[in-house]
């Protein structure tokens, strides 16, 4: 029994709570013949992203802040934090039997951990701390992860074929954000819900169940210094959600941490976009474990998510850490993007 099932409702002022495992031990009986497995490896997230809380808290105080100094596989400075959260997915997700492969932002390729073991049948694909650049000045940082099942077929033994599968065959996806308090939000395609970290007993609690996105919201965000090198259609749709013809006013809200960013969008509605630029013109973002379960979490709230122009969870994608423009938000802004881009 994990210890998030011993907790009693008096130890949380009395107040009937549900935990992530209580959760996902409901929503694993919609699965038929399920044994349970699936809530084992979600339990490895949810271990291994308390882990991350605890040092993304302390970043200040225990002088781990600064770069490690090594360069990881995009080529970017690692921070120690990076490390760190990339060794607690590793850790806590290898143990379990289910998992046969991951794939990490902070990997050049994906590590095989089960593969022979007959029960290994699900690949995770993560960004164990995105937004980590912002680390040093406190803002949001968040992890990323998307579930997938092991392909079938002919030549899908090689541990790429577990994980270049499009976003529409994930089995479940979400992401963590370490803000204000930490919030994990998934879905497992029933719904997307929310749970608030505990401190105080260090549990995961529903707190925000069955999240639908508001068919409008009155957020843009994207990084508008970039503006000039956008795409025409770009420019042309926020001058014209700018302009109000989207029947109301909007307020422009921009954290550079895409999880932050997504989560206001997933609350409060509205859209964000990060599009192609001539120095990056296939987007910053990357498909498999950054854009993937963002438009996951987003359909299945209500809202949409495409790379400018065909849905995200219909890529084929060619390579792990290959990157994509991303446009994700609710039905009316998304609706009206759509309309620029097919111009
Ligand atoms: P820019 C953070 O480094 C990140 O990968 C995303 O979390 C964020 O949305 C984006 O980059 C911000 O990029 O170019 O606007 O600073």
């Amino acid at each position: 029994m994990s210890t998030e099932e011993m907790v009693t409702p008096e130890s949380v002022g009395g107040e009937p709570f549900v935990t992530v495992q209580q959760h996902i031990l409901q929503e694993q009986k919609r699965f038929p013949g399920a044994s349970g497995e699936f809530s084992w490896l979600l339990s490895g997230i949810t271990l291994a992203t308390k882990l991350i809380q605890a040092k993304v808290r302390r970043a200040g105080l225990t002088d781990i802040l600064g770069d490690q100094g090594d360069v990881n596989v995009q080529g970017e400075v690692q921070q120690k934090l990076d490390v760190y959260s990339n060794d607690m997915l590793d850790h806590c997700l290898s143990m379990r039997e289910s998992i046969g492969v991951l794939a990490s932002e902070e990997n050049e390729h994906p590590e095989i951990i089960n593969h022979t073991s007959p029960n290994a049948k699900y690949a995770v694909v993560f960004d164990p701390l995105d937004g980590s650049s912002n680390i040093d000045v406190n803002v949001s940082v968040g992890t990323t992860f998307s579930i997938l099942h092991r392909p079938f077929g002919e030549g899908t033994d090689d541990a790429a074929s577990w994980v270049l599968q499009p976003g529409s065959k994930q089995v479940a996806a979400g992401y963590v954000v370490y803000g204000s308090s930490t919030i994990l939000v998934y879905s497992a395609g029933y719904g997307v819900h929310g749970f608030t970290l505990d401190p105080a007993v260090g549990a995961f609690l529903l707190s925000h169940e069955n999240i639908r996105m508001p068919d409008q919201g009155k957020y843009y965000s994207v990084n508008e210094a970039y503006r000039d090198s956008f795409p025409p259609q770009y420019v042309k749709y926020l001058d014209h959600v700018r302009s109000g013809g989207l029947g109301r006013g909007y307020s422009s809200r921009y954290i550079g941490s895409m999880v932050a960013d997504f989560h206001r969008t997933l609350l409060k509605g509205g859209i964000f976009l990060y599009p192609p630029t001539e120095e990056q013109p296939d987007g910053k973002l990357r498909l498999l474990y950054e854009a993937n379960p963002i438009a996951f979490i987003a359909e299945h709230a209500g809202g949409k998510a495409t790379n400018g122009h065909e849905r995200v969870l219909d890529i084929v994608p060619k390579s792990i850490h290959q990157r994509t423009p991303l446009v994700v938000g609710s039905q009316v802004e998304m609706d009206s993007f759509e309309v620029f881009s097919n111009g």
